[in-house]
């Protein structure tokens, strides 16, 4: 990101509803501001205070204005909101219509038009205070539920803006999203982003669902193609999961402080000592399942499993949204069955539920977290689910149990917990039975496996990554980062390793005719090493057709060749698989026909024939003589060949008839080659689809700047025939 910004402007701009700072008056009239510890903002601090950010939000007092001011190094710029704007925008449109629809409707949603209204005008706001910051080329991260507009209107106002946006929230599937009146202007919203997170990869795949059935934009697994012009451009979207998570060290460094510690032995013994206590700490939301965590401890008590004089259950509900009826309702009904419970239950010396309505300050969380024998989490419907993760994180002793609803997003990567389904009322019995017996052995293996994920994957990895995703603009310094040196040498010991490489760009540098690019020096002799080593196997994946392919890159004969994204594939015979059908034919004909005579047209460009399509490169013809031959080829084929996939690569436009990506092409040489791992290494937009299609265990490598879904990048081909000739020396031990 650019180091410099004109006065009052930012190269990082934030959007959330609220400020991460509360406020407070004294009663003297003096103001202060008091920064809020949430997640997100220990996540976004050091960010900001290094790239120069700013937050844009609500700063938790109605009608009153308030100019922007810094806070604790952070420049903050405040939103105001009206009464009524807080009523309709966020009570009503956001609590009582997105926030019951997105958890799939446990609670029944409104829908309000006046509502609707209020929250278009409110995004608008927020949209207009962030464009008013955000320096030309900034990189605006909007959060959550509130504010799915906002994305679109800044790309209206602000074309050049980089524009992230992450759903801290489940996305429903279609069938509950369909429900929505407002439906498409939401997804147009969202589509305004570069790149649109989710907590889990469900979400993200009802999303895309979402967009195909309502607007039919073409999807490949993360990667939706959005119309962006009346002639036929397209933006890439990339809408993918990006599990969220906790500052993991700074509740294990809580956990360990000894006031901490004995507070917790305090806890326990105002409880009177009881063998095992169980927790639940949750906002009072519907959504947190907390009628049937009571509903099950009740049961047990009355059957007999579980008895007051060693079980105590302590549940923290925090006050949430007490305007909105639904909530008030709640309430009601959760302290109903606490009470009865207790009056059925409680001892004189024996509460059966310590049932607390209000917030602590976090010092005390911590210690209720580590006096808690069990954990219970029993959401309905939950994006993530922070609570479970500062268990884990807290849990520096490695025991404890949580209990964990496979509905929260945590349950994704938590896998060690004792998984349930909450609606199951005799299965929650018995993860609860379970969890008070399990033996010290088995809590030990579970909570270290758990604490390995949640230190592994901490809230700055979390920012990291999205951001990596979305700007991957800085400029890449030259030589091999550290991260990837150590994750090459795990890299380097597996059995079946495969080596994809895309040629132009990551072996070869960029050139003017596409016929005299040649990969960098030392990159032969470095394929050759691996090549030379068992259980290693090299392909090139390219988008050219692969007699191309093989003229520019002459690979040795056991390297594996996929070309034109993947239609044409080579593996260990000198056949090449590929098959088109008689109409697909009758299609390249007359492409040929219409590219032809547009480049007859414009000078400087040229066309090259491929297996199944042509490409019209524009590299050499002046930028405005490249833009107009691009158009026309777009515009005339969209009328005749509406059928068309068209590929947009730098200075080249694709056209084939039959769609294949490099994705496919990975996938094919992956099944082919049974690689336990795969390492894959590309610089273009198209190299995306098969950096998309990579696990976790996998590697991908950007060369370049560019948005990506890359983990790593480097900065040319130099680099990649390092990296290669690195990978070669790890895996035959010439290194130490
Ligand atoms: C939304 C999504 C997603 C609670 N009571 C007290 C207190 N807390 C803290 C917890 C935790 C946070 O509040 C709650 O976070 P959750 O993730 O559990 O749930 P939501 O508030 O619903 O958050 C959720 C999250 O966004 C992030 O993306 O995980 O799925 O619904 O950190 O510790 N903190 C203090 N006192 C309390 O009494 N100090």
């Amino acid at each position: 990101m650019p180091a410099a910004a004109p006065a009052g402007t930012y190269t990082l701009v934030v959007v959330s509803n609220r400020l991460p700072v509360d406020y407070e008056e004294a009663p003297d009239g003096t103001v202060t501001w008091r920064t809020s510890p949430g997640g997100l903002v220990t996540a976004l601090e050091p960010l900001m205070r290094s790239s120069h950010g700013a937050w844009v939000g609500w700063p938790g007092v109605a009608d009153r204005d308030f100019e922007p001011f810094e806070n604790d190094g952070i420049s903050l710029v405040p939103v105001r909101l009206t009464e009524t704007d807080i009523e309709d925008y966020y009570e009503g449109f956001s609590n009582d219509t997105l926030w019951p629809l997105y958890h799939d409707v446990i609670a029944p949603p409104s829908f309000h038009r006046e509502t609707w209204d209020a929250y278009v005008a409110v995004n608008r706001r927020f949209a207009a205070s962030a464009v008013a910051v955000a320096a030309p080329g900034a990189t605006v991260w909007v959060h959550d539920y509130q504010l799915q507009l906002v994305p679109r209107m800044l790309r209206e106002a602000r074309p050049d803006l980089v524009i992230g946006f992450f759903n801290h929230i489940p996305f429903p599937p279609y069938g509950i999203y369909a429900q929505l009146p407002w439906r498409k202007q939401i997804l147009h919203g969202l589509l305004g982003a570069d790149v649109i997170g989710f907590q889990r990869v469900a979400d993200a795949g009802n999303f895309s669902q979402a967009v195909r059935r309502l607007f039919g934009y073409p999807t490949r697994g993360v990667v939706i193609d959005v119309p962006s012009g009346e002639d036929g451009d397209s933006r890439r979207v990339i809408a993918k999961h990006f599990p969220i998570s906790i500052d993991a060290a700074a509740y294990d460094e809580l956990a360990r402080r000894p006031e901490i510690q004995a507070r917790a032995r305090q806890i326990r013994e105002d409880l009177g000592n009881p063998k095992t206590l169980m927790l639940g700490v949750d906002r009072l939301d519907y959504t947190k399942g907390i009628g049937h965590r009571i509903k099950a401890f009740g049961e047990l008590l009355a059957d007999g499993r579980l008895s007051v004089e060693d079980v105590t259950l302590v549940q923290i509900a925090s006050p949430s949204r007490e305007r909105v009826s639904t909530y008030m309702a709640l309430r009601d009904e959760i302290e109903l069955a606490v009470g009865r419970l207790n009056g059925d239950f409680s001892t004189i010396s024996h509460t059966a539920i310590s049932y607390h309505h209000h917030s602590y300050p976090r010092e005390e969380m911590v210690a209720m977290y580590l006096a808690a024998d069990v954990m219970l989490v029993t959401a309905l419907r939950d994006g993530m689910n922070l609570v479970a993760k500062e268990y884990v994180a807290v849990r520096f002793d490695v025991d404890g149990v949580l209990v964990l609803s496979e509905f929260a997003g945590a349950a994704d990567e938590l896998k060690q917990a004792i998984l349930i389904n909450p609606h199951d009322i005799d299965g929650t019995k018995d993860a609860m039975v379970r969890a008070v017996e399990m033996p010290k052995r088995e809590r030990t293996r579970r909570m270290r496996s758990l604490r390995r994920k949640v230190a592994e994957n901490d809230v700055a990895a979390w920012s990291a990554s999205f951001l990596r995703a979305l700007t991957g603009g800085a400029a890449v310094p030259a030589g091999i980062p550290d991260d990837l040196d150590a994750e090459l040498e795990s890299l380097a010991r597996v059995e079946n390793l495969l080596i994809a490489l895309d040629f132009d760009g990551t072996l070869a540098p960029h050139v003017d005719h596409p016929e005299d690019a040649r990969a960098v020096e030392g990159t032969r002799e470095a394929v050759q090493a691996l090549l030379d080593l068992p259980g290693v196997r090299v392909a090139l994946v390219s988008g050219r057709a692969l007699v191309s392919l093989q003229h520019v890159a002459q690979p040795q004969s056991s390297v594996l060749l996929t070309g034109s994204h993947g239609i044409e594939v080579q593996l260990d015979t000198p056949e090449i698989e590929l098959n088109l059908l008689s109409s697909e034919l009758e299609q390249l004909d007359i492409l040929a026909r219409v590219l032809g005579a547009i480049s007859a047209s414009v000078s400087g460009t040229t066309v090259e024939r491929k297996p199944a399509g042509l490409a019209l490169h524009t590299r050499l013809a002046s930028e405005k003589g490249g833009q107009t031959a691009q158009r026309q080829a777009r515009e005339q084929l969209s009328e005749q060949l509406p059928g068309l996939t068209v590929r947009e690569g730098i200075n080249v436009l694709e056209f084939s008839v039959r769609s294949s990506t490099k994705g496919d092409a990975l996938q094919k040489l992956r099944e082919y080659t049974g690689a336990d791992r795969v390492f894959y290494a590309g610089d273009d937009v198209t190299d995306e689809d098969a950096f998309s299609v990579l696990g976790d265990d996998d590697l991908g490598l950007k060369i370049g700047q560019g948005a990506t879904l890359a983990r790593y990048r480097v900065r040319s081909p130099k680099e990649v025939t390092e990296v290669l000739i690195r990978i070669a020396a790890l895996r035959s031990g010439q290194t130490s």
